[in-house]
């Protein structure tokens, strides 16, 4: 908590530690009440750094010293200073030992920061800047040390003690204690460290790796979820021998552990050896998660698996850097899902969240660059921007070296740095020394905030055979960067001949055509014109294939070019956007006038899609899903809350009853026959499914109603059951009432799926939705101390109940500040994520721009404000 306003931190103002820490040695008397942490650390004066005074400083927040001591002497208390930030030493040697004894209190550590109770276990979070709620140190990326921990703890209530690397020591203490010891050989910076004690039980596998060594995989959950940890062990399995055949990495210690925790401020962290996961990102059964809940342990189980190179082998210098590791880690977790899966599918929606999230913060007053120059909080900076923008960052530098080349440069990468912390730039430098390509120009992503818009206008000559497109480059401003520079894009394209087929896209000037198929252009000026000859007839282009830059194109195509694409393009992701734009056009239409009609080729090309029984069901799924309201409300200049909502239930009711005969067919041809399994091909089917029935409910459809109680009562799966309750609660009364007591009855005791009973009650607009989320805030299931509730019952309000949160008379934003007041104190972190909604609010109509403004002044007004929440609602009035 502040009592001064919160000061920035800026990049320009890194300097290298003036002491390094060689060896680090804990010991930990574990207590929810009251722990004892000692420590002792091998200090030496940094050669590399310039001199500075004879001080050292340690940050260390929230600890009682109740022991200092120097080569074993301890120090008088004119020998150093604490204070709320940390310890001052004064006049120390060049190099000494330090020995700290310090007293913290993990069962009052709400905050979920440094070590604290997770139900009746003990852990650790210790990124960015936590471990100096643990003891005394230099917390910060760049010093890197070896540890050696050991954990003391009652043996009956913590039987299991763990952290980082190998256990070397065990012992029974007389006082029905027990001790472990742990080493980990490799250096590794502070935000990396770990501990966990508690009673979990062990689910054990082996992974052999590439050069033969054997892994044991350990994965620790509470004793009643045992029967939940197959399929996070078999991603880690899918995803350790991905990293070995994809990148070359091995995994380089005997264990590689796992721990599942019930209280978590994100989705999981890559501590060296010992990862500690919010338990809905690993434990899954058919019955209890979902197949995107599937989905996602998949990829985070994989993304902290692949941490284990990019992060912690390599980690980074300053916070500044944090997308070296992470946009490089989402880049490597996105194709790992494409390998094991569909590539367009996992692409289509890869686009979907960055344009809905991070084209949103591009756009908005908390703009940032991937690589930001100043922060007052580092937890507020785990955005979209860092890691998705990142990962796009790297996904164009693979694509501008080509595939074989990206390898031998990542391959660099890793040899060159293994064991260091480093920046962005020495990333880009290895891209650049292993492809002997310039990439000057392309850095300015990094540096760069705001979503480049292209201008594309096409062009045919039908006398000289000639097709030119012309693209136009612009960056709107940003917070503190009124001025954009072009920036280095490469645009994938196609073009298609009438009858579908692919032509060569041919440069004017190149003596003979490529093959047919896409060709990478590269753009660099504000404006380019690119030519392409020996086209007999008009092409329809196939522009940004795979979404090759992360932009936002405005193109002069037609309906019936994008009808066109929709049908023929051998680019799934351009197939899915040329589908997207044309819901997107329609449902704008009917914003404007409720009365516009839908037109007979976008239902015809609707029924022909439905009609195909070849095609991917998933990708099928992706292309007739509409656009959501609140991607649909970033395509409009003032946010029409109402209208949206209306056009956008408008098109899916007209869809049902249009459709009517297609969409049953695909609900009864793609029932589910057989037991559960997570793959893709049964993923679609599901999918494709449950989107045909909801158009048929949402268009009242008496069959589709009766298919959907069915369903409801008889599934199986939790993909089915929710894809029913849903719907079943969207319609409301008694039936929805009903479905909503017995789903409760049926899984109270299984806390994950008792948060997606409370996230489907706000997530609807139905007219007493708020009153309803109010009232579950007083459930005796509800509390503030655990995120995943709070996200499931105050976040999906905010961030998905568009109608009922931005309520005229306001009531939506009070209650969601009423929380945020509320969180602060208990939990800043989760506090400051709450607000993101508002980071919008300029984006609506005058009235509704008041009532936030107000409330996002109320906020400010209150005393004693974290600083996470300070710099969001602060930059947010900005
Ligand atoms: N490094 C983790 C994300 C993470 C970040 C901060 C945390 O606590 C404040 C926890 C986890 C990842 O990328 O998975
Ligand atoms: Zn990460």
């Amino acid at each position: 908590m502040y009592r001064e306003t919160p000061q920035p931190i800026h990049l320009k103002d890194y300097r290298p530690p003036e002491f390094l820490i060689d060896r680090v040695e804990l010991r930990f008397e574990l207590d929810p009440e009251c722990t004892h942490v000692e420590s002792r650390l091998d200090l030496r004066r940094n050669p590399a750094a310039p001199p500075g005074g004879g001080d050292l400083w340690l940050d260390g927040e929230e600890l009682r010293l109740t022991h200092l001591a120097i080569d074993g002497r301890v120090l008088a208390s004119t020998e150093y200073r604490v204070d709320p930030r940390g310890l001052t030493l004064y006049q120390v040697p060049d190099r000494f030992t330090l020995e700290t004894q310090v007293e913290i209190e993990p069962s009052l550590n709400t905050a979920l920061k440094g070590l604290y109770q997770s139900g009746d276990l003990l852990c650790t979070q210790c990124e960015a800047e936590n471990f100096r709620r643990i003891t005394y140190f230099l917390d910060r990326p760049d010093v890197l040390a070896r540890y050696t921990t050991t954990l003391i703890a009652d043996q009956a209530r913590f039987p299991v003690l763990l952290s980082n690397g190998n256990p070397i020591a065990r012992a029974e203490l007389t006082d029905g204690r027990h001790s472990v010891t742990w080493e980990d050989p490799f250096p590794k910076p502070s935000y990396l460290f770990a501990l966990v004690a508690g009673d979990l039980s062990l689910i054990e596998d082996r992974f052999v790796t590439a050069s033969g060594r054997e892994v044991r995989l350990q994965l620790f959950v509470e004793p009643h979820n045992r029967d939940k940890g197959e399929h996070a062990l078999n991603a880690l399995k899918k995803a350790m021998r991905w990293d070995e055949e994809r990148f070359g990495r091995e995994y380089d210690l005997d264990f590689y552990m796992i721990v599942a925790v019930s209280h978590f401020n994100m989705g999981a962290m890559e501590n060296k050896g010992l990862n500690i996961f919010n338990d809905k990102f690993v434990l899954a059964r058919p019955d209890t998660a979902t197949d995107a809940d599937f989905d996602g342990i998949e990829s985070i189980i994989a993304h902290e698996y692949f941490h284990n190179w990019t992060g912690n082998r390599i980690t980074c210098r300053d916070w500044f850097q944090l997308s070296l590791k992470e946009g490089l880690t989402v880049y490597r977790d996105q194709e790992f899902s494409s390998d094991v899966g569909s590539r367009a599918v996992k692409r289509i929606r890869d686009v979907r969240a960055l344009r809905t999230h991070q084209f949103a913060e591009d756009a908005g007053p908390l703009a940032h660059p991937v690589r930001p120059e100043s922060y007052i909080e580092i937890d507020n900076f785990y955005t979209a921007t860092v890691y998705d923008k990142g990962a796009e960052l790297v996904r164009m530098q693979s694509a501008l070296l080509g595939p074989t080349t990206f390898r031998h440069a990542t391959d660099l990468y890793f040899a060159r740095h293994d064991g260091q912390a480093v920046t962005i730039e020495d990333f880009v430098r290895c891209m650049e020394d292993a492809s002997g390509r310039d990439l000057s120009q392309f850095r300015r992503w990094y540096e760069q905030a705001g979503t480049p818009e292209l201008f594309i206008r096409g062009h045919y000559d039908a006398a000289t055979w000639t097709y030119t497109l012309n693209v136009r480059q612009e960056t709107p401003p940003t917070p503190n960067q009124p001025i954009k520079r072009p920036l280095h894009i490469p645009l994938a394209i196609g073009l298609l001949g009438p009858d579908g087929r692919e032509s060569p896209v041919w440069l004017a000037g190149e003596p003979e055509p490529p093959a047919p198929g896409t060709r990478l252009l590269e753009l660099t000026e504000p404006e380019q014109q690119f030519v392409f000859t020996g086209l007999s007839e008009r092409p329809v282009p196939s522009i940004l294939r795979g979404f090759s830059a992360p932009v936002r194109v405005h193109d002069d195509l037609s309906d019936a070019d994008r009808l066109f694409l929709m049908a023929h393009d051998r680019d799934g992701f351009c197939r899915w956007d040329a589908a997207q734009t044309l819901h997107e056009r329609l449902i704008l239409a009917l914003v404007a006038d409720e009365t516009h009609p839908i037109p007979e080729d976008y239902l015809a090309a609707f029924r022909h899609a439905l009609g195909d029984t070849t095609a991917d069901r998933a990708l099928l799924a992706e292309m007739l899903t509409l656009p959501s309201e609140t991607y649909l409300g970033d395509r409009m200049a003032v946010i029409d809350v109402e209208g949206l909502h209306r056009a956008h239930r408008h098109l899916m009711c007209e869809l049902g009853c249009r459709l009517r005969t297609e969409l049953l067919a695909i609900y009864d041809s793609h029932a589910e026959t057989g037991p559960y399994v997570f793959a893709p091909e049964a993923v679609g089917r599901r999918a494709l499914k449950n989107l045909a029935l909801s158009y048929l409910v949402y268009a009242g459809d008496e069959s589709g109603l009766a298919c959907c109680r069915a369903q409801f009562e008889t599934a199986h799966n939790m993909t089915d059951v929710m894809a029913a309750l849903g719907l079943l609660v969207d319609q409301g009364g008694d039936e929805a009432e009903a479905a909503l007591q017995s789903f409760y009855r049926r899984w109270t005791g299984e806390p994950l799926v008792i948060d997606k009973w409370f996230s489907v009650q706000a997530k609807f607009a139905r007219p007493d939705a708020l009153e309803r989320v109010k009232a579950l805030i007083h459930h005796p299931d509800y509390s503030p101390h655990n995120p995943n509730r709070v996200r499931a019952l105050v976040g999906t309000f905010a961030k998905t109940n568009q109608v009922c949160f931005h309520a005229v008379d306001g009531s939506g934003y009070r209650f969601l500040v009423d929380q945020v007041l509320e969180l602060d104190p208990i939990n800043p972190v989760l506090a400051a994520q709450l607000l993101k909604p508002f980071e919008r609010w300029r984006r609506f109509d005058a009235g509704r721009q008041a009532l936030m403004r107000t409330e996002l002044e109320r906020i400010l007004g209150r005393e004693g404000l974290s600083s996470d929440v300070f710099e969001v609602a602060s930059k947010a009035l900005a």
